[in-house]
């Protein structure tokens, strides 16, 4: 069986979340998805998510493309994760190019293009206009 892995906050879940997922779900058969926690979240961007890490991991794992879900609680622990799991790919947009390179020698590294067009800061300012 060839395992996927992958991470993110999902906040607001929206269409460039979902074809991610699905996309990453393509390059093996079984999705593995790390949730970032609401601690984790805080530290990377000095606010609070709008859905809290249990709705969001929920949301996550009541997807038809995604097997397993676990909270991904540090930025630095993505080498253990992929150990623990035995991952053979590591999925991400390419918002993150380049930045997880050094996982080339545990496992295959994909970068996938971004859906245009939609993000979840966007969402909350066009709310808030
Ligand atoms: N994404 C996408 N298209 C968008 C928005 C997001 O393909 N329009 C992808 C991102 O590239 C990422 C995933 O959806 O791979 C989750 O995005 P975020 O929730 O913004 O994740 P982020 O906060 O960047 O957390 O360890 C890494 C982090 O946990 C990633």
């Amino acid at each position: 069986m060839k395992k996927v892995i992958t991470f993110g906050t999902f906040d607001l879940f929206h269409i460039g979340h979902l074809r991610i997922l699905e996309r990453a779900r393509e390059y093996g058969d079984y999705l593995i998805v790390g949730v970032s926690t609401d601690a984790l979240n805080f530290s990377k961007k000095q606010k609070n998510p709008i859905y809290n890490q249990e709705d969001r991991k929920k949301i996550i794992h009541a997807l038809k493309v995604v097997d397993e879900v676990f909270d991904e609680e540090s930025l630095e622990l993505k080498g253990e994760y992929i150990k623990k799991h035995k991952a053979d790919v590591l999925v991400m947009g390419n918002d993150w190019e380049g930045k997880f390179d050094e996982f080339k020698e545990i496992c295959e590294v994909v970068y996938l293009e971004r859906t245009p067009s939609i993000s979840t800061t966007e969402i909350i300012e066009i709310i808030k206009e």
